[in-house]
């Protein structure tokens, strides 16, 4: 009777020696299974007196309930102990501080871009947008630069290396010019009814290509053109349009403004447009920022308008020097070399 209940701690310090789910099942079937001490005594019942039987088998019972029962707690350790050691495995230190995402930033290039759209809206500009790669008509012959001109050689030029289209070599745009030749046209079209039209009054903001490049010059650069059109537009409109263009864009009024002549084959007269700082440590300097000019009759003509009738101005600038001369870079190519040191000083 002893020897049978003996089991029961038997039994208990073998499961506990058990270190894992598998070693316990093993130990298991010393008790419990078909050759196990328990099922031995179960065996033995048979040959006992039938009187005994009965309280002998109750007790065995009871001791083989008593050894299932510490199986159980030990399978339930055990897990408890797997589990626990896998938490602490995957342990998070929410105390470490996090990986935070940098914050973009517009490029320098982009922001003018965006103010000079902005500060032209204002005053009633319309922004045109068009295609980078054009034909040579629009992009040359429309605006009156004949074809010995230097600007369409080789040289000076991207041609895209694809069948023409119409008849006529396809290039990278030299200005943004072509787009507003395309609204002009366009314009023209959709007011044939009207006399006298609507006045023509946009900007044509933009990428633009030329073989150049140095410390002041990049094969890709941008550049922003004006067009304005109507029966009485006058060089002193020009003026008093891009003279307040400079000072919202600068935001400051101590700025002059002088026209010098100039020549474009597209504007008649022309004139480059300088422009000087009253204070500051560019001031007392002409800086060249522009060209301009009364429209040439001829391209008034290629917009199918009367040059009789309708006149107007002209003007185009480089963004990337407004944004050198805004923000007192003296590399140009800083813009284009995505060095975040740069960059970031913008954001
Ligand atoms: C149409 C007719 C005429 C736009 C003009 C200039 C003079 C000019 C340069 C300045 C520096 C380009 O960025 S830059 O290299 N531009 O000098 N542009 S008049 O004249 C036009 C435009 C459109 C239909």
């Amino acid at each position: 009777m002893n020897s049978l209940h003996a089991l029961i701690d038997q039994a208990r310090a073998d499961f506990a020696r058990a270190a894992d789910a598998a070693a316990l099942e093993n130990t298991k079937a010393r008790y419990l299974g078909k050759a196990g001490l328990i099922t031995a005594e179960m065996k033995a019942l048979a040959s006992l007196a039938p009187e005994d039987k009965r309280a002998r088998g109750a007790e065995i019972n009871a001791v083989k309930q008593a050894i299932e029962r510490a199986l159980q707690d030990r399978r339930d350790a055990i897990e408890q102990a797997a589990l626990q050691a896998q938490l602490e495995a995957q342990a998070i230190d929410v105390t470490l501080p996090g990986r935070v995402a940098d914050r973009g930033g517009l490029h320098p290039l982009t922001r003018s871009w965006m103010r000079v759209e902005q500060i032209f809206r204002s005053i009633g500009f319309d922004v045109a947008d068009g295609p980078e790669i054009e034909d040579d008509w629009t992009n040359f012959t429309a605006l009156n630069s004949p074809q010995n001109h230097p600007a369409r050689s080789m040289q000076d030029t991207f041609y895209v290396d694809v069948d023409d289209v119409h008849g006529q070599p396809l290039l990278l745009r030299t200005h943004t010019s072509p787009m507003q030749v395309r609204y002009a046209r366009m314009h023209v079209q959709r007011q044939a009814a009207a006399s006298p039209m609507s006045p023509i009054k946009v900007i044509a903001p933009g990428r633009t290509y030329r073989v150049d490049s140095d410390a002041t010059h990049s094969p890709m650069f941008h550049q922003f053109e004006g067009l304005w059109i109507d029966t009485d537009v006058s060089m002193a409109d020009l003026k008093g349009t891009f003279t307040g263009f400079l000072k919202a864009f600068f935001e400051r009024d101590d700025i002059l403004v002088r026209f010098r002549p100039s020549y474009f084959p597209f504007t008649e007269p022309s004139a480059e447009i300088d422009m000087m700082f009253e204070s500051g440590p560019l001031k007392g300097r002409w800086l060249e920022l522009a060209g301009s000019g009364q429209v040439h009759p001829t391209v008034v003509r290629n917009f199918g308008l009367d040059p009789e009738r309708y006149i107007g101005f002209a003007f185009g600038s480089g963004i990337d020097r407004l944004t050198m001369l805004r923000y007192g870079v003296t590399d140009l190519r800083l813009f284009y070399e995505n060095d975040l040191r740069f960059l970031q000083q913008f954001a």
